[in-house]
């Protein structure tokens, strides 16, 4: 009887270890949260990475108030329900602030735990509008929202394309179908939507709903997703005759849709942000990015840049008190990686460019 106290006493003992925050370990923890797991995890790995290399470069430096950092990843796998556990564990475990989510349909849901909790949440790569338009004071995002990156597509379509007869397809999800709505918005009468689909994540086989838009004859076929179903999408349709490009957006900024899709993908279109090869200020980060953790992918600069302001705002604030941490986020001025960084009263970046890539020669190359 007694051997079995102890053991309980012991086990007691590990668990209450094992939740002590940063402020009674003497370290400092900030969350890193994305899609660890599953088929889009490539984008998880570049959002750790860029979050990994900025504690790092901290850490080196001495850490943040006398406090070394410590990095605390969760993985969502892409899915709402597991984002919300990940923000539950992120919040019992005494985390001052996380960078993640990457998926719009789990930083959402995961926002109103942060929000509740007091502590901010800056998104590398959530562009849904409602992230933001919540008005919740921690709620923080460096990429552009699918308004603007909805108007830039609809703008290139009309005017650099000149289409006038356009298929839309969708994955269902907050981002794929809230982007595909505001492309479409951003059309204008002289062109005509000859279809409007949404397709299920996660299957292998899209040949119904391609033949379908085949049929309706486009001569640009949009896709608001991510590039596991946009390569099998292209790859798909062109394996049927189909010749309209594609266009997409931030969520098929990945070698893996070259990959996918393979030679079919040449010529597909896509919005994102300007290319950080060519920006001066991302010089330091990618030299450093690469000899870690080889080439980065397009969200490891946001990922990096939304954690030194995180990191920088707890030097400004003198503190991780969420309160002062979330005002300090507020007020910063920052000039980091991607160039000169602010926030709006929503949360949003002050400026956040769209551009136009294509692929050429296997490859995404801006288009000039
Ligand atoms: N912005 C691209 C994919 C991430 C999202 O769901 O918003």
């Amino acid at each position: 009887m007694k051997k079995l106290i102890l053991l309980a006493v012991m086990c007691l003992a590990t668990v209450a270890c094992s939740k002590k925050t940063g402020q009674e370990t003497g370290v400092i923890k900030i969350g890193a949260a994305g899609q660890l797991t599953g088929p889009e995890a490539v984008f998880g790995a570049d959002m750790l990475n860029g979050v990994k290399l900025a504690v790092e470069e901290w850490n080196a430096k001495g850490g943040v108030l006398g406090k070394k950092i410590e990095l605390v990843p969760g993985d969502d796998q892409a899915e709402p329900r597991q984002a919300v556990a990940v923000a539950n564990k992120f919040t019992a475990e005494g985390v001052v602030g996380v960078v993640g989510h990457f998926n719009s349909s789990c930083s959402i849901p995961a926002s109103e735990v942060y929000h509740k909790a007091g502590i901010p949440q800056i998104s590398h790569a959530s562009t849904n509008p409602k992230l933001t338009d919540q008005n919740f004071d921690n709620v923080f995002r460096v990429c552009g929202r699918d308004d603007q990156q909805g108007k830039a597509a609809g703008n290139f379509a009309v005017q650099k394309l000149k289409v006038k007869r356009v298929a839309v397809i969708h994955d269902k999800t907050t981002y794929g179908q809230g982007f595909a709505e505001e492309f479409k918005k951003n059309l204008g009468a002289g062109v005509e939507v000859v279809a409007f689909e949404g397709i299920t994540k996660g299957e292998k086989d899209y040949s119904p709903v391609v033949t379908k838009v085949k049929s309706a004859n486009p001569d640009l076929i949009f896709f608001g997703g991510i590039f596991t179903e946009g390569g099998l999408l292209i790859k798909q349709y062109k394996a049927m005759g189909g010749t309209a490009p594609f266009i997409g957006g931030d969520g098929i900024m990945s070698e893996e849709l070259l990959k996918i899709g393979g030679p079919a993908t040449e010529g597909t279109y896509a919005t994102f942000g300007p290319d950080t090869k060519e920006v001066p200020s991302a010089k330091g980060f990618n030299e450093n990015y690469r000899k870690k953790y080889g080439e980065p992918g397009v969200y490891s600069v946001y990922a990096y840049d939304a954690t030194n302001i995180l990191l920088q705002s707890i030097k400004n604030a003198g503190a991780t008190d969420g309160k002062k941490l979330i005002a300090a986020i507020r007020a910063i001025d920052y000039s980091g990686a991607l160039g000169h960084i602010q926030f709006d009263a929503k949360g949003d970046v002050k400026e956040s460019p769209y551009v136009v890539w294509k692929v050429e020669s296997n490859k995404f190359k801006q288009v000039k």
